[in-house]
């Protein structure tokens, strides 16, 4: 079979990961880089001997292009997705799929139309910590409460994308990873509260210098979750939590240290390493191209987390809670 094409949007820390490991699988190699800056993108390509495109509508229709990587801004996501099916090609994409839930359902029945792979990575289900986790919660009886909590002190605030709502998305929407790993452990949920506070920005098109949102959802099992996230400057400590209480039990991740409490005791739990995530993903990707295997995770699923997301953003904007279909 010959080698798989790649087009890649972007040229930052998951574009640069993801054309290593492409360009080392002999399955497939990369024909074409398009970033944001002239600079970045020339030197990604020379790198892999790939050419540089000044832009994606180029890209997604270059006839070399099997497969169109999506490694770039949250808010570029759909729109390069959207085009890349139109052009009958295979895409990848960072989570989000797209900022807007019609948006990503819209993507989702075009790729089943096209008969094309629509694959949203989730790289925090291969993780360790959540493995252990998944493993660990048969142990502990019924679940009943989770506080999960992402803190990030980050002083001086970066002007980076990431701090801007029309690029990152509304802060659980762009780091969509924290509410899809709950939903992928305790299923779905029922009603969603939130509240979001922005520092510093004076408009949506200026960064902020930090967010806090603060959302509560209740799954259909009942088990409520507190779900904290923020960063930036007005930030002053970091916190990394995640609790899990159960009737016979409770797990407890803090930071690197994961321990599961039963009524006989604690032990540790073994959370393995954040790195090699997106080698795995996209060895998978190409496992399914070429042999059919199936991946670890669904665009529906990512699409469902996405709604809650926006569930989310609507009840901080409106000041009630959210009930979901
Ligand atoms: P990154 O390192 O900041 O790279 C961002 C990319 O977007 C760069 O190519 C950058 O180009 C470009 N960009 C920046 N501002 C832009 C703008 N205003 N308009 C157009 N392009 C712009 O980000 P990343 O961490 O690789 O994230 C990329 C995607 O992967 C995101 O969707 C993110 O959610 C997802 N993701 C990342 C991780 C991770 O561990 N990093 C994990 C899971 C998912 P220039 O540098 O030339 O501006
Ligand atoms: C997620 N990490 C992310 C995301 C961004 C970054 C933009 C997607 C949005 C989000 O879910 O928050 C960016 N991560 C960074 C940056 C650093 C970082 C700039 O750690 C700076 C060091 N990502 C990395 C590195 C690792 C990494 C070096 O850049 C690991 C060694 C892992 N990032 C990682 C993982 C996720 C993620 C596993 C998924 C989110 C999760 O598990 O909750």
């Amino acid at each position: 079979m010959d080698s798989i094409g790649i087009g890649l949007v972007g040229t930052g820390y998951a574009a640069k990961v993801r054309a290593e490991v492409l360009h080392e699988d002999p399955r497939s190699h990369l024909v074409a880089v398009a970033g944001h800056q002239p600079e970045p993108t020339h030197e990604l390509a020379a790198t892999y001997g790939a050419i540089a495109l000044p832009d994606w509508p180029t890209l997604v229709t270059h006839p070399q292009v099997d497969v169109v990587v999506i490694a770039t801004i949250n808010r570029d996501h759909g729109a390069i997705a959207r085009r890349a099916l139109e052009a009958g090609k295979h895409v990848v994409v960072e989570y989000p799929l797209a900022l807007d839930v019609a948006e990503a359902q819209h993507l989702i029945s075009l790729a089943q139309a096209q008969q094309r792979l629509l694959h949203v990575e989730h790289i925090e289900l291969l993780s360790g910590i959540h493995g252990a986790i998944a493993q660990a919660l048969p142990q502990i009886g019924t679940p009943f409460y989770v506080r999960y909590s992402n803190l990030t002190s980050k002083r001086p605030a970066p002007d980076r994308w990431t701090y801007r709502n029309d690029l990152f998305g509304f802060p659980l929407v762009g780091a969509l990873a924290r509410l899809h790993r709950l939903i992928h452990l305790f299923g779905s949920v029922s009603r969603v509260t939130c509240s979001a506070r922005f520092n510093g920005s004076r408009s949506p098109e200026t960064p902020y210098t930090s967010c806090l949102v603060s959302a509560q959802l209740t799954f259909t099992s009942g088990l409520l979750a507190d779900v904290i996230y923020g960063k930036g400057e007005a930030l002053w400590n970091d916190e990394r939590i995640l609790w899990i209480q159960a009737e016979q039990g409770a797990i407890a991740v803090d930071g690197e240290t994961g321990t599961l409490i039963r009524p006989d005791g604690s032990q540790p739990l073994d959370l393995g390493t954040r790195r090699g995530l997106f080698a795995q993903d996209t060895t998978m990707v190409l496992d399914t191209l070429t042999q059919g295997t199936p991946l670890y995770v669904t665009p529906q699923q990512s699409l469902y987390a996405l709604q809650v997301a926006d569930a989310a953003r609507r009840s901080a904007a409106i000041g009630e809670p959210i009930c979901m279909d």
